[in-house]
């Protein structure tokens, strides 16, 4: 199997970096720029300046009316407009994300919070509002790959959520679907990859199918249940709150085309606090509100991180053809893509290409965003803060370090340690001290940072030493190289300044943190697995200058996609596709251990729906069971599965109905690795 690591390092003028006002937010700019015949030009991001804009806090997302003493309620749409994520002084980038549907000015990528407590129901009318000021849909921003299993509007209701045949990118209008990560929600509020729906637009082509095939069912449950219809164009979720507080967050999950919606902007964090699992007294905060005046002090700050890489232009870049992934360009990529047959140069066919045109196996941006901003800045006082950190990426491993003095310089001591509290979806048993935070795609990590005694004007900076590519455990510096320092090897710099407000909040060590406790013995052991696929059809060497070609005697090119499935009983991986019957059914209340075989080369971030597990331990395939990480023994939604291991993971689940689990690389995510699970009723 080919499986280049090599990402084309784009090449570009940059555009002249001003250092004005701030990184814009909550001022949408609404309008919709034309659509580029001829894409702007790569921007090269080590020509972003960094640390020119204020880090953008998001405030808490407004109530709509028709909430009530026993039900927080919101409107939420997704809507296209303009931001300046880039530097102040460069282009704004038109983005997609959401805001309360009669607020125009909460309009911000990331979204606001969406704050939930803890037995409090809260329900949120999402509305796909991906349409123009006279109705029109909007097509996607980047290239749709219509031959992946993917919603397929087109297919009409007898083809839809099944993969195309047309190897040009899809231009019509955009499903969508929300999911909130880590939600311990009903089935028809989990925002499953089947139940999308178009925005209600005026211009939908005849034939099209306008919600997923899974959209009418959950509509009838939810108005059986709770009275409430769906209008065209929108879906209304209920999220009961019954869980331990946590840190969860909000983004689309439509099938086949998450990578490309969430890579848009769509997400922010939903966060879960009071009850039993929280803790009153002690941490630093307060959090946004939702109506603070200006000027408010925050000293707890969720920070989104994420790469993207740009043009010049400020538009959003992201492949739309899968010499990308090769590092090569397109002509030197000689290879049939889906539908096309395969003809050898020797007259040989082998059956029409299975490899996606568009589709890449991973992504990784040239820049590295918080909360919105390129290589923003953020002032401190010397004091504690709360930080709730979350690796929005969608192929990008991070390991986050504070460091003083020069932040190119590798490898560099941390300054300041980084003391976690919780995981995704509880506190730790008590705070744990680390130098760096290896953080997942999807995970999220609970931390407190103590700057007191800092000095006024001491820099620090927030820096990533994970890979430029796929992570498959190890070292930074020895076992892989870590990212660019000069760009993605950079996140965020705070600068300690003044004391404004007394620090109230206890030291880490001595938090006395809510005791977890465990989900006891478990009914059922099953095995599932992670597998790589390579095509079947179409077989190829690398000439000299690494142009690939058609090769009957090569290798199979790949990977083609990445499966999830079951162990057969030789102790093989047996790859199972998205459609195929499903094999993870637990019963409603049992308590389940999966034992997460990774037959792949790379580590995966796996995602369950609808729980929050227990990580038991890991193993490797020939060796002996370690036990998780002292950050990992926490309520968990998201557990790195490394390569050649077996990572095993403790769950119950006492709601029944359909559900999912997935890889959170949502490129492969996409393709292939993910599959429905069945809760059957007790
Ligand atoms: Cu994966």
């Amino acid at each position: 199997m080919i499986t280049r690591r090599v990402f084309i390092k784009l090449n570009a003028a940059g555009a002249a970096n001003l250092a004005l006002a701030s990184c814009g937010v909550f001022q949408s700019d609404t309008s919709v720029p034309e659509a580029h015949l001829q894409p702007s030009p790569a921007l090269d991001a080590a020509s972003i300046a960094k640390y020119q804009a204020a880090l953008v806090i998001p405030p808490a997302m407004p109530q709509a009316p028709g909430g009530g003493a026993d039900l927080d309620y919101y409107e939420i749409a997704l809507r296209q407009f303009a931001q300046q994520v880039l530097p102040p002084g460069m282009p704004k980038t038109t983005v997609w994300s959401y805001g309360a549907y009669n607020r125009p000015e909460t309009f911000n990528y990331p979204a606001f919070t969406i704050e939930a407590r803890h037995n409090r129901p809260l329900r949120v009318k999402w509305i796909n509002e991906l349409i123009d000021g006279d109705g029109r849909y909007l097509p996607h921003l980047l290239a749709v790959d219509q031959t992946l299993h993917w919603a397929n509007p087109p297919g009409g209701e007898a083809m839809r959520d099944h993969d195309g045949m047309d190897p040009r990118a899809y231009t019509g209008p955009v499903p969508m679907v929300v999911h909130v990560h880590g939600a311990h929600a009903d089935q028809e509020s989990d925002g499953y990859s089947q139940a999308w729906f178009l925005p209600a637009a005026v211009n939908v082509p005849a034939g099209y199918a306008t919600t997923g095939t899974w959209y009418a069912k959950f509509k009838d449950i939810f108005r059986q249940k709770w009275g409430v219809d769906w209008e065209p164009g929108t879906a209304v979720f209920q999220y009961a709150n019954r869980q331990r507080a946590g840190t969860l967050w909000y983004h689309d999950h439509t099938l086949g085309i998450t990578r490309l919606n969430v890579y848009a902007g769509p997400a922010g964090f939903y966060l879960l606090r009071g009850g039993p699992d929280d803790l009153a007294t002690g941490l630093p905060g307060p959090p946004p509100g939702a109506a603070d005046p200006p000027g408010t002090r925050y000293y707890e700050i969720p920070l989104a991180i994420q790469d993207r890489s740009f043009r010049v232009d400020g538009s959003l870049s992201y492949p739309d053809n899968r010499a990308f992934f090769e590092g090569l360009k397109p002509e030197q990529l000689q290879i049939p893509f889906r539908p096309d047959p395969v003809r050898y140069p020797n007259g040989t066919t082998s059956g029409p290409s299975d490899v996606a045109p568009i589709w890449n196996p991973e992504f990784f941006g040239e820049a590295m965003l918080v909360n919105g901003c390129t290589w923003p800045k953020l002032e401190v006082e010397p004091r504690r803060y709360r930080f709730r950190v979350l690796n929005g990426c969608n192929s990008r491993f991070l390991i986050l370090r504070l460091v003083s003095g020069t932040p190119t310089v590798r490898p560099i001591p941390s300054a300041v340690p980084f003391w976690q509290i919780g995981a995704e979806g509880s506190f730790l048993p008590a705070a744990v001290k680390r130098d760096s935070l290896l953080m997942a795609p999807a995970e999220r990590a609970d931390v407190i940072v103590d700057f007191t005694g800092l000095a006024e004007g001491t820099e620090l900076y927030l820096i990533n030493e994970g890979p430029d590519e796929p992570l498959a455990g190890g070292t930074p510096g020895v076992d892989f190289d870590v990212a660019d320092p000069d760009t993605t090897g950079q996140v965020l710099k705070l600068i300690v300044g003044k004391l404004v407000a007394a620090d109230t909040s206890l030291p880490p060590d001595q938090l006395v943190l809510p005791a977890y406790v465990p989900l006891g013995a478990a009914d059922v052991i099953r095995q599932v697995s992670l597998n790589e696929a390579e095509s079947e059809t179409v077989k190829v060497r690398h000439v000299a200058d690494g142009t690939i070609v058609l090769d009957p005697a090569g290798e199979p090119f790949g990977p083609t996609e990445a499966l999830l499935g079951t162990v057969d009983p030789s102790g093989e991986g047996k790859a199972i596709s998205w459609d195929d019957a499903i094999t993870e059914t637990p019963l409603q209340d049992s308590t389940e251990i999966w034992e997460i075989h990774n037959f792949t080369v790379d580590a995966h971030p796996i995602h369950i729906h609808q729980v929050m597990f227990e990580v038991v331990n890991r193993q490797p395939l020939d060796g002996g069971a370690r036990a998780p990480e002292h950050w990992e023994l926490a309520a968990k939604d998201t557990v790195i599965a490394y390569p050649g291991e077996i990572t095993r993971v403790k769950a119950k689940f006492d709601l029944p109905g359909r559900y999912v689990w997935h890889c959170h690389i949502v490129e492969h995510e996409d393709n292939e690795m993910m599959r429905p699970i069945d809760v059957l009723p007790r």
